[in-house]
């Protein structure tokens, strides 16, 4: 049981307001939001971002053993953030032979995260094929592929509606859904970045669409670089209400901006304000179960820490990251598994492995931390 917060531990007047309110269970509004992204009383908000947090999973944290899949960079689009994308011709370009493909999927991982470019002269059978081939050598294990980016690219290329988009997937083996392509939810974000990528309404549109099917998907927001802080907290709100209706979303995730060569700022987020906006998702999305600290991006330590801000999942052992470390991430493109419970035995909480779908495969008790000691 998450034990009550004493208030004197909060400075902030502001937060002082915000801890009443999710104390009383009354949800929190975009001046909320805001007072969260702007305070100078980083630990008071992790105080009560944590409390939140332990109410729900108490001192649990979540991590995968998984693997990520990229298996093309080629790409129509020419998102202004983005170092992974290529065009044909380019010394980075790539794209994986199925042989290459197959290979991520091995029995030892509990979920296979696809995601790639929207490549010029890909079929959707094709696509369709890399899940139909992985499900079949490894039946089960979870997939969880594609963003809402991808899915619309196929309804393109395939002249087929959503439905039967999704219903071919499926019958291939998809299970869940990414939650990237979200970017920043602000037409003005969309017109300075990624003007050629489809709308906002339309990725609500496609995760609707998902949920209603039963495939569940997450939600991810792309923060640190031209946005402002009212636009985060719009963010956060409009992915807040696509979840009150469906309840389909399992997990939210801030991605940091990495400069990489595209340099839309100077420098990078600092970890406070990711703290900052790991608590604020906390407090706002009531109605998420998950918040991810995603490691890749926010760098280990700093995703550590955010497991006392809110955060209930750190993401999973990945293998080789692409997407951030194209974009020049500093970060290990994998983790150990041994490195993973370090970190969350390191934030105070008790590591709990799950799959794509969030079931629960092992909880790592005390008897097990003190076969696998912190240090
Ligand atoms: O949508 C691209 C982002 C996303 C950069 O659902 C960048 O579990 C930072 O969606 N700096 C794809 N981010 C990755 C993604 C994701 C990652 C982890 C977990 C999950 C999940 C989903 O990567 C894109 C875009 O927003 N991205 N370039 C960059 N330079």
């Amino acid at each position: 049981m998450a034990s009550a917060l004493d208030s004197r531990l909060i400075r902030d007047p502001k937060l002082q307001e915000i801890a009443e309110k999710v104390e009383a269970g009354e949800r929190l509004g975009f001046q909320d939001g805001l007072g969260c992204l702007e305070t100078e009383d980083l630990f008071g908000l992790g105080r009560i971002a944590d409390r939140a947090k332990t109410k729900k999973t108490g001192d649990r944290v979540f991590y995968v053993l998984n693997r990520q899949l990229n298996p093309t960079n080629l790409c129509v689009l020419s998102c202004k953030f983005c170092d992974f994308a290529a065009k044909a011709g380019d010394d980075h370009a790539y794209e994986m032979a199925i042989d290459e493909i197959l290979a991520h999927a091995t029995p030892d991982i509990d979920e296979i995260h696809i995601v790639g470019g929207l490549h010029p002269k890909w079929k959707f059978e094709d696509y369709v094929e890399i899940v139909a081939r992985l499900h079949e050598k490894e039946p089960d294990l979870p997939i969880k592929a594609w963003t809402a980016v991808e899915i619309d690219w196929f309804t393109k290329i395939s002249k087929k509606s959503l439905s039967e988009v999704f219903a071919t997937l499926k019958e291939a083996g998809m299970v869940a859904m990414p939650g990237g392509g979200a970017e920043v939810f602000s037409d003005r974000i969309r017109k300075e970045l990624y003007h050629n990528k489809m709308g906002h309404d339309r990725w609500f549109e496609i995760h609707r669409k998902a949920h209603e099917l039963g495939i569940r998907s997450n939600c991810t927001l792309l923060y640190g670089h031209i946005e402002t802080l009212e636009e985060r907290v719009d963010h956060m709100l409009q992915v807040r209400e696509l979840q009150d209706e469906t309840g389909g979303f399992y997990s939210f995730i801030p991605l940091e901006y990495q400069l990489g060569t595209t340099m839309l700022v100077d420098r990078p987020p600092s970890a406070d304000d990711g703290l900052r906006t790991i608590a604020a998702s906390r407090l706002l999305l009531d109605n998420f179960d998950h918040i991810k600290a995603y490691w890749v991006m926010l760098g280990e330590e700093t995703a550590s820490v955010a497991l006392n801000f809110g955060a209930d999942d750190i993401d999973g052992t990945i293998v080789e990251e692409k997407i951030a470390h194209y974009a020049l991430a500093e970060s290990p493109v994998g983790l150990t598994q041994r490195r993973i419970l370090k970190l969350i035995r390191e934030a105070g909480k008790v590591p709990v492995r799950r799959d794509a779908l969030y079931h629960v495969l092992e909880i790592h008790d005390e008897d097990d931390a003190r076969t696998h000691p912190v240090s």
